[in-house]
């Protein structure tokens, strides 16, 4: 069965392609789900896609994503990069890759925007490639499944 990619988005992302779009872009949140569904397909993998503007709602779909049957999650906190601790807990707990994206280089941008709570739990970070970063996160993901699977071969032949 394939593996599902749950795909999170917080706070304000619903707003996508209605302002800022010299910052975001012009993609609407649709057609970034859209996108991700096309990446997932490409690598043999499910999608859920998802967004809130409520933090434990989206730390319940973390959990809820941390499942055996995932194969990992892709997370745009949006503003709670920032300031939440309990999402960064979150993310710590889960047992499956965390891809940190970000639309817009957050490096780049206020000095407040600089620190990620989330960056040293996850596996990854990207930031600065536009709405194109969630199909690059979800190819990293499927790249580590790959490893993975190939680790858990390499390692059953050694045992026989
Ligand atoms: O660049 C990103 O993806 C961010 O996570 C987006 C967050 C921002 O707080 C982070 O610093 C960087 C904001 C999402 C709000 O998106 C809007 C989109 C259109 C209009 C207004 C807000």
């Amino acid at each position: 069965m394939a593996k599902t990619v749950h795909v999170r988005n917080g706070p304000n992302l619903n707003l996508l392609g209605t302002r800022e779009p010299q910052t975001y872009g012009h993609a609407t949140l649709d057609d970034v789900e859209q996108l991700c569904s096309a990446a997932a397909k490409r690598h043999g993998l499910a999608l859920q896609f998802r967004q809130s503007n409520h933090e434990g709602e989206l730390i319940d779909w973390i959990q809820e994503a941390g499942a055996s049957k995932s194969g990992g999650i892709v997370l745009n906190a949006g503003g709670y990069t920032h300031t939440s601790i309990a999402i960064r807990d979150a993310v710590a707990a889960v047992a499956v890759p965390v891809i940190e994206v970000h639309i817009s280089n957050i490096y780049a941008r206020d000095e407040f925007r600089h620190h990620s709570h989330i960056a040293p739990v996850a596996k990854a970070t990207l930031a600065g490639f536009g709405v194109a970063g969630y199909e690059l996160a979800i190819a990293g993901l499927a790249a580590l499944l790959g490893q993975n699977q190939l680790a858990s071969r390499a390692a059953g032949k050694r045992k026989s």
